[in-house]
């Protein structure tokens, strides 16, 4: 057994490429995870961005062909994992493991009205990136519970009022519809600016995506 990992060499270890470590968690017996080579997973970091911060390096280093941001944040983050012996996995990697859930275990983040999960200072602009899964717990991971949901005291829940579509339904998020008006070009207009009903939302407004960030992840979503 090597020496303990730091949550805080990790999170070093990551900064550089404009995407940050968010937090982790120890395991337990119900996570059932398992190590490349069959041990326990005993811990787990999440990584993610935050706002435009790994924006401009993804833009910088990108290749030619499919899903380049999912390939650019395999590429770089894969790497790094296997520094500290972790195993990596990426959020679009199948089966889908449950990267929303493992986030608010990680870090004070609770699920919004739209579904999307929400951080009191960075409001629905950040996303995961992949995750850090160790055979040894990590030492130094922050601590969690310590903030309440900007939702419980928003006044009107704007995020409900704005979409054109009303996607937001009490069965759940209706993709279908969402993804028609998207690629109609209808007002308003979600592929180049964005979810009308992400950007209604007052919380971390600083950090919302600039327009070539924003037109990149709606065009992936609606396959354009
Ligand atoms: C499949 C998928 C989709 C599908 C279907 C989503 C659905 N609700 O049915 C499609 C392609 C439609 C989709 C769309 C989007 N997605 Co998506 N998606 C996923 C993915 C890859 C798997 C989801 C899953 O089944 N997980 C497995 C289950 C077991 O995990 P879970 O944590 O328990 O599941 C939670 C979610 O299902 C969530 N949920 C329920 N209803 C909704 C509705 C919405 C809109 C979202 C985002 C989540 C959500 O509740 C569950 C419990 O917490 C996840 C990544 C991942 N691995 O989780 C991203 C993920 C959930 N998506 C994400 C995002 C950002 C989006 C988009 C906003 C992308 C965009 N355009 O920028 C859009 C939403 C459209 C819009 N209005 O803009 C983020 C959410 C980040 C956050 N802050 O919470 C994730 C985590 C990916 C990431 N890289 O960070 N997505
Ligand atoms: S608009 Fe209000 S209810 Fe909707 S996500 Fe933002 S804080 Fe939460
Ligand atoms: S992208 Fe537009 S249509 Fe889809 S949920 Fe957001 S506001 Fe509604």
């Amino acid at each position: 057994m090597g020496e303990p990992v730091e949550y805080r060499d990790i999170s070093a270890a990551i900064a550089p490429t404009g995407m940050v470590a968010r937090g982790g968690f120890v395991t337990t017996a119900d996570d059932a995870l398992e190590m490349p080579d069959g041990r326990s997973v005993r811990s787990v970091v999440i990584v993610g961005n935050i706002g435009g911060a790994m924006w401009k390096r993804f833009r910088d280093e990108q290749q030619p062909g499919p899903h380049p941001l999912d390939r650019w944040t395999r590429e770089t983050l894969a790497p790094i994992a296997a520094t500290f012996s972790a195993a990596f996995v990426h959020p679009s990697d199948q089966p889908f493991r449950p990267f929303q859930r493992w986030a608010q275990r990680a870090d004070d983040v609770w699920p919004s009205p739209i579904g999307m999960l929400i951080h009191s200072e960075y409001g629905l602009w950040h996303a995961y990136r992949g995750a850090f899964l160790f055979a040894e717990p990590v030492r130094g991971l922050p601590s969690v519970g310590n903030a309440v949901s900007p939702c419980d005291s928003c006044d009107g829940r704007p995020c409900l009022m704005a979409c054109p579509v009303n996607a937001f339904t009490a069965a759940g998020y209706d993709t279908v519809a969402c993804a028609s008006h998207v690629g109609s070009g209808g007002d308003p207009d979600c592929l180049h600016e964005g979810c009308a009903a992400r950007r209604a939302c007052p919380v971390g407004a600083g950090r919302r995506y600039d327009a070539d960030q924003m037109l990149f992840h709606m065009r992936a979503f609606v396959g354009t």
